[in-house]
């Protein structure tokens, strides 16, 4: 039997223009997920001027940011960095349910694949092992993700 015809995206920055909406909220991770993004995009062979950076107060206001990024037909992708830590109080569930649902929804409604680099974690050790500048670090991750899915998406 023949093979079916499989259809990959490429993890390449070559030629592609991505924006990164970034929570300042709990900044000494999210700037660690920062980093680990733009150090993933400079790898993959992406130009620095053709990364955008834009910052909102918090996970909350992500889906807004990645929506009109999206929507503005600019960007082959938009990763959203935040970090999200468990409190004593609720307020957790509501910033990540409704930062993750409304990311999803971003990608959904523009097209442009919409990228959930947000760590929701119970602890600041947790947030730390997956900020951590070398291996493992859950914003080059999602860099890398949303160039895959950008070249998937130009071949359906
Ligand atoms: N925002 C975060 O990005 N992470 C958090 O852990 C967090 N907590 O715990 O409160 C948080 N809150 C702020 C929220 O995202 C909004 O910026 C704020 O509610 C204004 O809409």
């Amino acid at each position: 039997m023949t093979e079916p015809r499989a259809i990959e995206g490429e993890v390449s920055a070559r030629g592609r223009r991505v924006a990164i909406a970034a929570a300042r909220f709990n900044d000494f991770i999210v700037s660690s997920l920062l980093k680990g993004a733009t150090a993933a995009w400079t790898a993959r062979g992406g130009a620095a001027a053709d990364l955008a950076v834009v910052r909102v107060p918090g996970a909350f206001e992500l889906p807004l940011a990645a929506k009109k990024l999206g929507a503005s037909g600019r960007y082959d992708a938009v990763v959203a960095l935040g970090c999200v830590i468990r409190g004593d109080t609720p307020h957790f569930d509501y910033v990540a349910g409704e930062c993750a649902r409304g990311i999803s929804q971003a990608g959904l409604e523009t097209g442009v694949p919409v990228i959930f680099g947000v760590l929701t974690v119970e602890t600041v050790e947790q947030a730390l092992e997956r900020a951590a500048t070398a291996a493992g670090n859950k914003g080059g991750e999602a860099m890398e993700a949303a160039l895959e899915m950008a070249s998937l998406l130009k071949q359906l």
